[in-house]
């Protein structure tokens, strides 16, 4: 059992994270990197750009990863029984690209309302400092939505680059975890994450997001697993889970479900950025 201690409670509460919580072994951990490099080496641009998203639909062992028991455990510690997963992104950063994260909120523009709502950072590879790991403004959450300056900035790993102003980064929290910890993160905590300085990719796999079954979608159409509990709201429709790797009919379904994504991010947008 994995549920969360009172002191992690408490982090998540005061702080909008709580970090680190093992979840995969080193060799499980290994086996999922290969899984995402073998995906890629299969089909090149699969996991490119808009892409990125949901690789859980054309992945059993991704799938799995979201379905992991530890991870729900943790999870129904702070959105309660019943659990949707509203899905994934892979946020790879390569070597010698210049991919960063500016500071937002997830809540800004995914139409997830309320936010009984979490997403789950899984580190695939280590996650630090060097390499670009996400730094958190601790008890950000509690304020409202902040004002978003939407850049469309080079480099920006976000759909529009949105940005929060006057973050004060001196004073953000790295989130440094080693390959097979995740964190988990509030709704609204302010985020972002620096260039990959180092030698190897950083890899996160990140279930965005874990959803309460009393949870809405706002903008637009998301279709959703049952993880946990029973779904007495019935507010989404629900996907099946994927059971070979990149089956044709699960490609079109992936390819379907981002599309319908890219709808909910650039709601109101009338430029389109390149994820
Ligand atoms: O992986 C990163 O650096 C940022 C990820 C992020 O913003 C998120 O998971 O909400």
């Amino acid at each position: 059992m994995s549920y969360l201690s009172s002191n992690q409670l408490k982090q998540y509460e005061d702080e909008g994270f709580v970090s680190p919580i093992n979840i995969f072994s080193d060799a499980k951990t290994k086996k999922i990197r290969n899984e995402i490099e073998l995906i890629e080496s299969r089909i090149p641009d699969e996991l490119e750009k808009s892409g990125r998203y949901n690789a859980h639909l054309i992945s059993p062992l991704l799938d799995e990863v979201t379905h992991n028991s530890k991870i729900l455990d943790a999870v129904e510690s702070l959105i309660g029984k019943n659990i949707l997963v509203c899905g994934t992104t892979l946020f790879i950063k390569n070597p010698n690209e210049k991919g960063f994260v500016s500071y937002h909120q997830d809540a800004k523009y995914i139409g997830l309302e309320p936010h009984n709502w979490v997403t789950a950072w899984v580190a695939i590879t280590d996650s630090n400092e060097k390499n670009g790991c996400m730094r958190m403004w601790s008890g950000s959450h509690k304020d409202n939505l902040k004002e978003h300056d939407q850049k469309f900035n080079e480099g920006n790993l976000l759909t529009r680059g949105q940005t929060v102003k006057n973050v004060p980064k001196e004073k953000t929290t790295p989130l440094i975890l080693n390959a097979g910890q995740m964190s988990l993160h509030h709704p609204t905590v302010v985020h972002g994450s620096d260039l990959n300085k180092s030698n190897d990719r950083r890899i996160g796999f990140v279930i965005q997001s874990y959803i309460g079954t009393n949870v809405k979608q706002i903008l637009g159409k998301n279709s959703v697993q049952l993880a946990r509990g029973v779904d007495e709201f019935d507010f989404h429709e629900k996907i099946g889970r994927p059971k070979s790797l990149l089956n044709e009919n699960d490609l079109k379904i992936k390819k379907r479900e981002n599309h319908n994504l890219q709808d909910i991010f650039y709601k109101g947008s009338s430029k389109k950025g390149s994820y």
